[in-house]
């Protein structure tokens, strides 16, 4: 069939296993990242209930009677599919960035050697008749029949343009469409997202994507059993169809034996130790959201038009007698205190904010379950703020305290918090808001003042907030994650993707 010739370098074969290895971790992982959100739009609006695919029993309207948030849309996922399963989105997000870092590594080296060996010649279609032949070739196995490769080819004409569109263009579509759902992206280079005609539409291709490898992983598979097992794999692992057919199979076998182990392994490890895989995995996911969330500048500029009809909710309002007591009477009392390591601390009142100047921005808020939404928002730049109490050398973070108990409104313990990273408060789009479409803060969406950074993941923007503190350091807070939902969802500090 394929005379003497080895068609299967050594770099052939160590890039096809590392392939199958990272593929598999970002799927599962992935996986459990749509359980957080599953329901998938055309719209960067997410109108509620009119997603084109929901993976959900649950529906939610608009005109619901009882408030609800989006952490009620969420899916607990078994953990056989999704990694690690469970309402994990915290830990199946640092899965999926941490191996895609080392899958587009491989990609990389792999194209590089393609075309530096001259392999891309059985990968790239150099003539229109590969085509009719594909279609001829899938009309032979459809008749049981094997077809075979090309004159001096390790592929047949089927083979070669599935495996071309799968390195040339399905892969390149996955990178392209996850980058484009990165929020500090979609801040700094809003039209790059609107390439893909939006945000919702990046995450739509991005499945279908998951979808179109799956399929081809299935066809790709079943093609492996039907031209013989023990031929294929050990042109698979020992590079030759001429290879030692049992030894093949032996270390093939060994190979996907060792998968399904690791699988087992590393999903338990991660349920068991929620903690440790959120450091573990953080050595390698941090350095890279950090790069991402540091270096991009919010450059939203929305119109009046693009404002969406539903805005979502996250996080249930504060139910304290405090808070309560305040909002009764329009916030009137409300004070503001931002101290800690200050010059000036200092105690504000809504007026005293206002007085302090506002800016309005219309801008894209992208949660880290995968909704998004489009809103004005109004109020003090954070940078104004930061000028009035001036720092101390010494302070690294600005902690927001919020006046929600998580232990009353969703059963989970603690008061919300968020630190932030003082760079990202004199960026020109953050700012502490006070009215939203024109209109002041509605309860739901943080009255009577919340946090918007714009390059940020929705998590960050603290609504309801109480005070304000410089620290040099967000580890003897909380849990010591440096937020909230760190603490108690293993969410990663930095939030730029
Ligand atoms: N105090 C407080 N702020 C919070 C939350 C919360 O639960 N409590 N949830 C965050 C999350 S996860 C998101 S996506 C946004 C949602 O903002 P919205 O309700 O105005 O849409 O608020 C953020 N700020
Ligand atoms: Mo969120």
């Amino acid at each position: 069939m394929n005379g003497g010739a080895s068609f299967f370098p050594i770099w052939v074969i160590v890039t096809h296993f590392l392939n199958i290895f990272f593929l598999l971790l970002l799927a599962r992982s992935g996986i459990e990242v749509l359980a957080a959100h599953p329901k998938l739009y055309w719209s960067d609006d997410c109108p509620p209930g009119r997603a084109w695919a929901r993976f959900s029993k649950k529906v939610y309207t608009p005109d619901s009677r009882r408030l609800w948030t989006s952490h009620d849309e969420e899916e607990s996922w078994s953990p056989v599919l999704a990694l690690p399963g469970r309402r994990n989105l915290g830990l199946g997000r640092h899965w999926h960035f941490m191996t895609v870092q080392f899958w587009v590594l491989t990609g990389a080296v792999y194209v590089a050697l393609v075309f530096a060996t001259g392999y891309w010649r059985y990968l790239v279609p150099t003539s229109w008749s590969l085509f009719p032949d594909s279609v001829r070739a899938v009309g032979t196995y459809l008749q049981f029949k094997i077809t075979d490769p090309l004159p001096g080819e390790p592929f047949n004409a089927a083979q070669k343009l599935s495996y071309f569109v799968v390195v040339f263009l399905l892969a390149p579509v996955q990178i392209l469409t996850g980058a484009a759902m990165s929020p500090s992206v979609i801040a700094r280079f809003p039209r790059y997202t609107r390439l893909f005609g939006g945000r919702q539409k990046a995450r739509s291709l991005h499945f279908l994507g998951l979808v179109a490898f799956a399929g081809f992983t299935v066809v790709h598979t079943a093609m492996v059993l039907v031209h013989g097992l023990p031929r294929e794999f050990a042109a698979m692992v020992l590079g030759s169809y001429q290879a030692d057919r049992t030894l093949g199979l032996a270390i093939g076998l060994l190979g996907l034996f060792l998968l399904v182990v690791f699988h087992l392994a590393i999903t338990r490890f991660s349920l068991r130790h929620p903690r440790r895989t959120q450091h573990l995995l953080g050595l390698m996911v941090d350095p890279f959201e950090r790069r991402i969330s540091r270096s991009l500048t919010s450059r939203q500029r929305y119109s009046h038009r693009d404002i969406s009809p539903y805005h979502r909710v996250n996080g249930y309002p504060p139910v304290g007698a405090d808070y309560q007591r305040l909002a009764a009477d329009d916030f009137r009392d409300y004070r503001l205190s931002i101290s800690g390591l200050v010059e000036h601390p200092v105690t504000l009142s809504l007026d005293e904010l206002h007085r302090l100047g506002t800016q309005s921005q219309i801008t894209k808020h992208n949660c880290i379950q995968g909704w998004t939404a489009v809103a004005q928002w109004t109020g003090v730049p954070l940078a104004r703020v930061v000028e009035l109490v001036k720092p101390l050398p010494t302070a690294k973070h600005a902690v927001f305290y919020a006046f929600d108990d998580k232990a009353e409104t969703e059963g989970s313990h603690g008061v919300y918090y968020e630190s932030v990273p003082l760079h990202l408060l004199t960026e020109p789009q953050a700012i502490l808001a006070l009215a939203m479409n024109n209109a002041p803060l509605p309860i739901e969406h943080g009255a009577p003042a919340r946090v918007r950074l714009e390059t940020q993941l929705g998590f960050k923007m603290i609504k309801w907030v109480r005070a304000v503190e410089f620290v040099a350091d967000y580890r003897q807070i909380g849990m010591g994650q440096g937020g909230w939902r760190e603490d108690h969802q293993f969410y990663a500090n930095e939030a730029g993707m």
